[in-house]
């Protein structure tokens, strides 16, 4: 009755399916966390609680989340990905970055004070995310996409590593470290790490060079043979909801495995060839 006189402020609602059939990323990314770490006092360059905080919460998304096939993260940023034949929301773009952006904060302010018991949180200064969706055509573009954050992330480290060695061991001012690293390849800051500070960076720890990458871990294992990446990117034929339930109970069931390992190469993903298939 009277609710159809309102009724039509409905119709100025914009749809924002995501195109069907396409990987879905959906990058969350720390909000003025330069700021945020200082004030509560991350190490640098790499504060190893921060970085397990930040992992427990993309385990629990992951958890939260069984259309999700594996993520990545590094720094403030985690990426998230679903499979092709993912049809969560219907696919709503809306729907997938807010429920992806308030889960991850939600866990990550529950345990903050696991990973920071001597650090409460206490506003203004409050943990909080942005997120993206981005859509990829192909396993072959996801693949790149990953590769470029994992690259990003070994750039970034061995910068920081470098500057920071120079500023807090070398002593160095931070605009006099930043000139001297401006123009520098790779093995410019490898030499400035060993010969100065007697650090050779290959033995730095993993997760600072890697980066983070979650996936879900089966007991079956040991693939037999490996699928070829076009067979591998080839959405599953439509799956029955029978299907998709069974799908998404084994994943519930499934292990979120934390490593800190090389995606650019081929060996991560041959040998773990579910994570591109979906099944299961
Ligand atoms: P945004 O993302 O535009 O709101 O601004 P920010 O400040 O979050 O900038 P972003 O995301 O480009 O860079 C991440 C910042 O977080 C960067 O300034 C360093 C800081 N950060 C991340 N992880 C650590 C850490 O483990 N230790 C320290 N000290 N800082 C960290
Ligand atoms: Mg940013
Ligand atoms: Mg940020
Ligand atoms: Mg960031
Ligand atoms: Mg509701």
């Amino acid at each position: 009755l009277i609710i159809y006189r309102f009724e039509y402020v409905k119709n100025f609602e914009q749809p924002d399916v995501l195109l069907p059939n396409t990987w879905i990323v959906v990058r969350i990314d720390g909000r003025g966390f330069h700021k945020l770490s200082d004030h509560y006092g991350f190490v640098k360059p790499n504060d190893r609680r921060a970085l397990d905080l930040m992992n427990a919460a993309a385990v629990e998304v992951m958890k939260d989340l069984p259309d999700l096939c594996i993520a990545y993260g590094v720094s403030d940023e985690f990426s998230f990905v679903f499979h092709p034949n993912c049809q969560l929301f219907e696919r709503r773009n809306g729907k997938l970055v807010t429920t992806v952006v308030s889960t991850f904060t939600a866990y990550y302010i529950y345990k903050w004070s696991e990973y920071f018991p001597n650090t409460p949180l206490k506003p203004p200064l409050l943990p909080s995310f942005d997120g993206r969706a981005v859509i990829y055509p192909n396993a072959q573009i996801l693949r790149d996409y990953m590769s470029w954050r994992q690259v990003d992330c070994h750039i970034n480290n061995l910068y920081n590593t470098t500057f920071w060695h120079m500023v807090l061991k070398g002593g160095q001012g931070n605009t006099e470290a930043e000139l001297e690293l401006k123009g520098t390849v790779a093995a410019d800051k490898n030499e400035i790490l060993f010969k100065r500070f007697g650090v050779n960076y290959n033995n730095e720890l993993e997760i600072y060079k890697k980066g983070t990458v979650l996936y879900r871990q089966y007991e079956l294992e040991e693939p037999k043979a490996t699928p070829a990446l076009e067979e591998q990117q080839q959405p599953e034929a439509k799956q029955s909801r029978s299907q998709q339930d069974k799908v998404r109970k084994l994943r519930r069931k499934a292990q979120v495995a934390v490593d800190h390992v090389d995606i650019i190469k081929d060996e991560f993903w041959n040998r773990r060839p579910w994570i591109l298939s979906g099944n299961p």
